[in-house]
């Protein structure tokens, strides 16, 4: 690969829902560049970009592949992200580090809500936004209908301006034409061969140039001028054009067939053309990690070293692969950088650029740039590595929090270690991926944005670590409590030959609030209980609190109080105090009107007002309280509701269901309430039967 200056670089993050040809417009601008000699196809994974077994099985993006593609003397640094809603957090790193975004949308389908979901997340970042309407070539297929359902659906703050139009319809469709050149595009094995607009395209073409002129010049007070008195140039126009994208007051609308290799190149050559390069955008924000005081980065590859690690990943051959964006500076191999979130120094040995999974090694990478670190020890995705001279640190990439938990269970015990190497190399790997260890129901609890991204870690987990897996819903954690009070005795003897045991205990339980968890209280008076032997029966009792009556669930807020016992001399010890206790207690708490307890969440959704009724039914049926509902003034509301754990462990499918993927959500542990008694009786009656069938 060439070296190429920042001025040459174009950071490109390609989104949009999927299936939309994000993934094959790659493989075209790498065959149209001849970086391959054979153009890849998605469903016979054959692409650069889907390589990793994961994506060539289902025919999908799952991971961003970072695909740099020479052409015209730049170098343009796809970042090719999935559109499928569970890999959310594959975006969320590109958006951080591209300042151009191809946003892909079907001309058979327009705007789908891979797209709108897409479109929010970017809604804040600054960034240039170009539109690719692909799939000319789909029956069905309608360029103007797309270039509509743009303005309809999404939220576009600059004018959409279509810079192409389509010759030809559907399965008939033959090139493009380009507004800026007025003059047409058909392709030869993806190479655009230049000819005349045809007669049927003509009076539309006139048209949309017109519109292009206009919002060209409304770019800059003298273009506006010529453009009124009819003087404006082509110059003048690809000035305006590449003022107005850079500004993000146009949004250039491209078009073409991956499937028939059209429009591949002329995207590139507007990529090349009119999107910014790293520096046009400005200093990037950071802070001092030791003074917390803002700075401002310059990428300029004069400066001391920075950079942002946005992914992460395993290469079976190279171990851990760090991909990072340079923010500033001039990186070259056997350096030591300092990770300002570790706080600690890193060695960069060699650099690399991948291009799907072959990587060539280079020797630099300046400000701007996008590339590969091999094996460093501490630092993971979200990390800022820079200059030990002048440290700086990013704002943390945000990163999309999970939505829905599965437990897993290895199938051959023994497994266990395995199992916990795999998880911990998977959250290396995906941010949006986490585990823990649930200590009340003592499962091992994963969690992710989706079903399908919880069944691809499976897979991984089999493939990559030799661990075969069960995914199973997680038991849900209740708790256990008491509403009554009541006084309890219990008498612990036994006489065994030599020296026997002895404790008795009177206790007084009572309820308390459940967040208190438990109290004891000593009300021994006289000795009859003595001093050393207290302590002895708290323990007994925080042993029993652990196993409750009614299902085994632990027991909270309750209040034991000792008021009474005695003792033997030489029979009494700690065990028999802490025995009878705990008896004690087993006895009492069901004359206490013992109850129990399951975790409420508190959920908020986001709906367009159209799904309102439904999602605020669906909430209704699972035992959900509405809090209440806000409108969000773009079409959405926000709708806040308590509802069980028990009834929400799969909302993230139902509610995609409910909403054709248009509803997000997020949870938020509230806290423990009574179950009612109908809901209560069954989880009783199963817990009593798997104890029956332990035992
Ligand atoms: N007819 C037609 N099919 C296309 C076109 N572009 C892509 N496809 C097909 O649509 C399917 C999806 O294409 P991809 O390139 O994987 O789409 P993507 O946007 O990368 O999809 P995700 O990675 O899942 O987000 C594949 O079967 C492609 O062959 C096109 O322009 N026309
Ligand atoms: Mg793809």
């Amino acid at each position: 690969m060439k070296k190429y200056g920042i001025d040459k670089i174009r950071n490109v993050g390609f989104f949009g829902h999927g299936g939309t040809g994000k993934t094959s417009t790659c493989e075209a601008m790498l065959f149209n560049t001849k970086a391959i000699d054979r153009l890849g196809k998605v469903t016979e994974g054959t692409t650069v970009s889907d390589f990793d077994p994961d994506e060539t099985k289902r025919g999908m993006s799952i991971y961003t592949t970072h695909v740099p593609v020479e052409y015209d003397l730049c170098k343009l640094n796809i970042l090719d992200t999935p559109g499928f809603l569970d890999f959310v957090g594959q975006i969320q790193g590109v958006l951080r580090v591209v300042e151009t975004g191809v946003f892909f949308l079907s001309a058979q389908a327009g705007v789908e809500v891979g797209l709108e979901r897409v479109w929010k997340m970017a809604e804040d970042i600054n960034m240039s936004r170009f539109f690719f309407i692909n799939c000319l070539d789909k029956e069905n297929a309608d360029f103007l209908k797309a270039l509509e359902s743009i303005d309809k659906i999404l939220k576009v703050s600059g004018t959409v301006v279509p810079i192409q139009l389509p010759i030809g319809k559907a399965t008939e469709v033959k090139g493009i034409v380009d507004l800026v050149e007025m003059c047409a595009y058909t392709f030869n094995n993806g190479t655009p061969v230049r000819g005349e607009i045809p007669a049927d395209v003509k009076a539309m073409a006139d048209q949309y140039r017109e519109k292009l002129a206009e919002s060209a010049a409304g770019t800059d007070e003298n273009l506006i001028e010529k453009f009124f008195d009819g003087k404006l140039t082509q110059e003048d126009i690809v000035v305006g054009l590449a003022k107005g994208i850079k500004t993000g007051t146009i949004l250039p609308v491209l078009c073409g067939s991956a499937f028939k290799n059209i429009g591949a190149t002329t995207l590139m050559d507007a990529l090349a053309k009119y999107a910014p390069a790293p520096d046009a955008m400005g200093d990037i924000a950071a802070v001092n990690p030791s003074s917390g005081e803002e700075i401002r980065v310059k990428p300029d590859p004069a400066d001391p070293v920075s950079a942002l690690v946005f992914k992460t990943t395993t290469d079976p051959y190279v171990g851990r692969l760090s991909v990072l964006k340079i923010c500033s500076g001039t990186l070259k191999p056997d350096s030591v950088l300092y990770n300002a979130n570790k706080e600690t120094d890193e060695k960069v040995s060699g650099l690399m650029v991948f291009r799907g999974k072959n990587h060539e090694n280079v020797e630099e990478a300046v400000a701007g740039d996008i590339i590969t670190v091999a094996k460093l020890s501490v630092t993971g995705t979200s990390d800022t590595l820079c200059a030990k001279e002048r440290p700086v640190k990013f704002p943390p990439i945000k990163f999309q929090d999970p939505l829905m938990s599965m437990a897993v269970y290895p199938k051959s015990k023994g497994d266990e270690d395995k199992l916990s190497v795999g998880i911990a190399k998977m959250i290396e790997e995906d941010p949006t991926f986490k585990v823990h260890r649930d200590t009340v129901t003592r499962e091992t609890i994963i969690s992710g944005v989706g079903d399908l991204q919880l069944l691809i870690t499976v897979d991984k987990l089999k493939r990559k670590f030799g661990v075969e897996v069960d995914l199973q819903t997680p038991k849900v954690a209740y708790k256990e409590t008491i509403k009554g009070a009541t006084k309890v005795e219990h008498k612990y003897k036994k006489q065994t030959g030599g020296r026997g045991q002895y404790g008795h205990v009177c206790l007084e339980l009572d309820s308390i609030p459940q967040e208190k968890e438990y109290e004891f209280v000593d009300k021994i008076v006289g000795g009859v209980v003595p001093k050393n032997f207290i302590p002895s029966v708290d323990k007994g009792v925080r042993k029993a609190m652990t196993e409750g009556v009614l299902a085994g669930y632990p027991v909270v807020g309750v209040r034991a109080a000792l008021y009474f016992g005695s003792y033997h001399t030489v029979d009494s010890s700690d065990m028999a105090f802490q025995i009878a206790a705990s008896m004690a207690f087993k006895k009492g708490i069901p004359d206490c009107k013992p109850i129990l307890l399951e975790p409420i969440y508190e959920l908020e959704v986001i709906v367009p007002e159209s799904f309102m009724g439904d999602v605020i039914g669906d909430m209704n049926s699972r035992r959900g309280r509405i809090l209440g509902m806000d409108p969000l003034g773009d079409g959405q509301q926000s709708i806040k509701a308590l509802v069980p754990q028990a009834e929400i462990q799969k909302y993230a499918i139902d509610l995609r269901s409910l909403t054709q993927g248009r509803g997000t959500f997020s949870l938020k542990f509230f806290k423990y309430e009574e179950v009612p008694a109908q809901v209560a009786e069954p989880i009783i009656e199963a817990a009593k039967k798997e104890k029956q069938e332990e035992s």
